[in-house]
């Protein structure tokens, strides 16, 4: 097993968690954590007995956004030659299985857009979402002011892009930013549960789903239809089919392998 300085990864039955792990920087999101971050996502992605990841943080932070002290005093040349930040902060929106966040806390900056970039997101009710850049000086770099606006709509994602104003998880909730809100104590739990849920399907329909809900926001109404339409027809090829609806059939529960 790989070990990690900056994120704590454990894996139980079909579901990964991977807890950001930087308590003194509020889970700040420095370069070493991406690197393991992605790292963790390649391994998430090759395991075929893995079904689910969830990403967390600690009950104060999710994450507090990207390390200011490390992108500080960056230069445009370094930041440019290095690919500074760009390198390694898109693995989690490229994965192909599914991916929860669950958040706790602060959610600012890069932290908002890593959870925006999972696939959906469970809040606990002391969850505060932000992208504060502006009273830094710069804006969202890492899919704020796109995937935000597509979550909660050009009104608030240009008042929160604009004023750097948090939201907490009540009003995420209700701009249809987080999947739903939990109490503090249960975060945990209820990411487990869905996870679970999620873990005990059959791979290829979850792929598919994935791939489709994501093609809805990047694609016309009528090419969507058309491309769920293919991956549809194209599940009917797979065992899993089979055994999902001969489950029902006769009256027992599925069983998808794990290959
Ligand atoms: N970076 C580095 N350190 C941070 C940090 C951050 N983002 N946020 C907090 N910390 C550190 C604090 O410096 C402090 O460290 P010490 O002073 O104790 O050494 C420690 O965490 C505790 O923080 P506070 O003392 O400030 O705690 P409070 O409870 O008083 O305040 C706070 C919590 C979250 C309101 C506050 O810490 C805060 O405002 N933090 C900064 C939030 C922020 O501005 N976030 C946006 C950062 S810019 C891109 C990818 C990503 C990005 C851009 C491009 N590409 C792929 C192109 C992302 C940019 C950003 O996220």
């Amino acid at each position: 097993m790989t070990e990690y300085r900056n994120i704590l990864v454990k894996t139980e039955g079909g579901v990964v968690t991977v807890t950001l792990n930087r308590p003194n920087a509020l889970n700040a999101l420095n370069s070493e954590l991406m690197d393991e971050l992605s790292d963790a996502v390649d391994g998430y992605e090759a395991d075929t007995s893995l079904r689910c990841m969830i990403i967390t943080g600690s009950e104060k932070a999710f994450a507090a956004g990207a390390d200011i002290k490390e992108m500080a005093g960056k230069s445009f040349s370094e930041a440019y030659r290095e690919d500074f930040v760009t390198r390694n902060w898109e693995r989690v929106s490229r994965a192909r299985k599914p991916v929860i966040a669950a958040v706790a806390g602060f959610a600012l900056g890069g932290g908002c857009e890593l959870a925006m970039m999972c696939d959906f997101i469970i809040a606990a009710d002391n969850a505060k979402f932000g992208q504060p850049e502006i009273n830094l000086g710069i804006g969202p770099g890492a899919g704020g002011t796109q995937r935000l606006t597509r979550a909660v709509g050009k009104a608030k994602a240009m008042e929160m892009c604009l004023t750097g104003r948090m939201i907490d998880a009540a009003e995420a909730e209700r701009a249809g930013l987080v999947a739903r809100v939990v109490p503090l104590a249960q975060l945990g739990q209820e990411a487990k549960v869905s996870a679970e849920r999620i873990a005990s399907q059959a791979l290829p329909a979850l792929l598919m789903v994935k791939e489709c809900v994501n093609a809805a926001s990047e694609t016309t109404l009528s090419q969507g239809i058309r491309f769920e339409r293919r991956l549809f027809h194209a599940l009917f090829a797979t065992v899993e089919q089979k055994e999902g609806m001969a489950a029902f059939i006769e009256k027992r529960k599925p069983v998808f392998d794990r290959e």
